[in-house]
């Protein structure tokens, strides 16, 4: 006979509130990744970068607006500083892959906690959050694949650098 649980728990709003703060952290990274590869000249790899940063806004928000949904308390952290360079446009995607696989990890945590206590409409919230980052790790695998098989060639990363720039900057998820 469970109890049904109608707001979130300080367990529950302290770890969503910490994911708040991932979130957010990973919007300054990409953001970081966006102005690095301005100043090697890859703007379409920059526009890439700042579309992914808005994302990361937005799954931050999504959670800030959940928590407010839920009837508890927003609570802000200080985000930490990303770091600023790095060797290559490869280095760059393959960090974010790695990222977003540590993210994906935090989501699952995340799950498996909404399970322990019992908070179903947590938990159905966060399945958004599972879908998301499947297709957040394939779309920067994909990109690491890509650079791997274009390796030092001028052209290829030339080409790749215009595609990239053909998505969008005007927000979305
Ligand atoms: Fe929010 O998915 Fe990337 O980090």
């Amino acid at each position: 006979m469970g109890k049904e649980i109608e707001l979130l728990n300080d367990n529950m709003k302290s770890a969503i509130n910490d994911q708040i703060n991932a979130e957010l952290y990973s919007a300054y990274l990409y953001l970081s990744m966006a102005a690095y590869f301005e100043n090697i000249n890859f703007p379409g790899m920059a526009t890439w970068m700042k579309a992914q940063a808005q994302e990361e806004v937005g799954h931050a928000m999504k959670f800030y607006g959940y928590v407010f949904d839920r009837d508890a308390k927003v609570e802000l952290k200080a985000i930490d500083g990303p770091k600023t360079e790095w060797g290559s446009p490869l280095e760059v995607f393959q960090e974010a892959y790695e990222h977003e696989k540590k993210v994906t990890g935090l989501i699952h945590k995340l799950v498996d906690l909404a399970n322990d206590e019992k908070d179903h409409a947590t938990r159905s919230f966060l399945n958004w959050y599972v879908d998301e980052q499947v297709e957040e790790e394939a779309s920067t695998k994909e990109i690491v694949d890509r650079l791997e098989t274009v390796g030092d060639s001028k052209p290829g990363l030339f080409m790749l650098d215009r595609e990239l720039g053909g998505r969008g900057t005007g927000g979305g998820e």
